[in-house]
């Protein structure tokens, strides 16, 4: 298990560049409060039953990586989804999103929510038969949760996730990804108030097996979406990567009475839009970080959150295509991320043949109050990497500055 798996010593932040970055005196900070709309953690799959019973009521959904259809999905209160894609490391992992906020939940048209004060935990999955073409189903499952998400008060999707198997498979002349795109496409662009403009933070991932499986954040406020500066807006994508281009935001933040988390969409390594280091799960890796780093910059740069403070929550997921990489991977990222991240390795299919690994993550901020004073930076200077930059070995080495709260999960 790589959850918190590396050296305490090393400590390392979320930032674009670090020289690019003024050092802040760590600072001791408290909470303001202990109210939360959500929080998500990784939770040995074996405790989750017996999570359950000590804690009944604030569970808004989990999330299985694994097969087990014994267990359908809907059974309990809470939505339970079981995705299948196998886990490289330790014992299995599901992800548990939890909340403090009085929870209610509600079942209709195959959609299974629960919800409080703030956001909406739904999913939904769709059988695909035989003479029904992925973007026909795409298109109807994304309708009903438009629907069910705005009837239920919650018209803003903040970040939405897409299983289903071969995806890289060729069906009536079309990858099925393309076909993904297509129905997801036009139901956002017939029923999303502001399209593309509010586009969900996204993952579309190849599981083993399986129907359409989607699950997804929504909320009564409305997110804020935030471009990457080294990304072309996939939304915006020219058509030669399919007749509709993929709807979603690099990633979108969600301001809570408690904080603010930033929820990562699948990001690969793609510059531009071109897909880079063909072959090279390495310098793939490196690329992902450089785009992870430009995202977060950019969103604390234009969106008025704090610099570098993220370590209230950090959960990755890194989706791999071929299990041979999964060492090289997983050591790079022993080196890149900070130590208090939580890190889930699934094996899986990203929707480009040559892309060998994707990585999405969920930040979170909590509103604190400062109980020392910080050494007032100044306005930071962000230096925008150009498109044709590319990971290089002599500046992997992306973050070595101090936190204030480490290990806080
Ligand atoms: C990319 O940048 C990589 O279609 O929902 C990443 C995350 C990707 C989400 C989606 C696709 C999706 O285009 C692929």
């Amino acid at each position: 298990m790589e959850i918190g798996g590396m050296s305490q010593a090393k400590s390392k932040r979320w930032v674009s560049d670090p020289r690019t970055w003024p050092q802040v005196r760590p600072v001791q900070r408290d909470p303001i409060s202990n109210i939360y709309a959500f929080r998500i953690s990784y939770v040995e799959t074996a405790r989750i039953e017996a999570l359950r019973k000590v804690t009944p009521s604030n569970v808004l959904g989990v999330v299985r990586y694994d097969r087990s259809p014994e267990e359908p999905n809907g059974v309990g209160a809470y939505p339970v989804v079981c995705i299948d894609l196998p886990q490289f490391n330790g014992p299995p992992l599901a992800e548990e999103w939890t909340s403090n906020l009085p929870l209610s939940y509600h079942q209709a048209d195959g959609i299974h929510c629960a919800m409080n004060d703030e956001v909406l935990f739904g999913s939904l999955q769709m059988e695909e038969r035989q003479g029904t073409l992925l973007d026909i189903l795409t298109y109807n499952a994304y309708r009903r949760l438009l629907t069910q998400t705005c009837a239920l008060g919650y018209p803003h999707l903040l970040r939405v996730w897409n299983f289903f198997p071969r995806i890289n498979c060729e069906s009536g002349g079309l990858e099925r990804y393309q076909r993904f795109c297509i129905g997801r496409h036009q139901a956002l662009a017939e029923k999303l108030s502001g399209f593309p403009g509010t586009l969900p933070a996204g993952t579309a991932v190849g599981t083993m097996s399986g129907p359409l499986q989607i699950h997804f954040l929504a909320a009564k406020r409305p997110g804020t979406h935030v471009d990457n500066p080294r990304q072309v807006r996939a939304y915006e994508y020219p058509p030669i990567y399919g007749p509709s281009s993929p709807s979603f935001a690099r990633a979108t933040l969600q301001p809570s009475s408690s904080g603010a988390h930033l929820l990562i969409a699948g990001t690969a390594s793609v510059v531009g839009h071109v897909s880079a280091h063909i072959g090279d799960p390495g310098k793939q890796t490196l690329e992902i970080i450089y785009n992870l780093n430009a995202l977060i910059a950019q969103t604390e740069q234009l969106h008025g959150v704090a610099r570098g403070q993220w370590s209230a929550q950090a959960l990755v997921k890194v989706y791999i295509r071929h299990p041979e990489h999964f060492a090289t991977i997983r050591d790079i990222l022993k080196e890149q991320l900070p130590s208090y991240t939580q890190v889930l390795y699934l094996q899986g299919e990203m929707c480009r043949s040559e892309l060998l690994l994707e990585i999405e993550g969920i930040l979170g901020q909590e509103k604190t109050m400062e109980l020392s004073q910080t050494v007032s930076p100044p306005l930071a200077r962000f230096r925008q990497p150009t498109t044709s930059r590319h990971a290089q070995q002599d500046n992997s080495k992306l973050v070595s500055l101090p936190h204030s709260a480490p290990n806080s999960l």
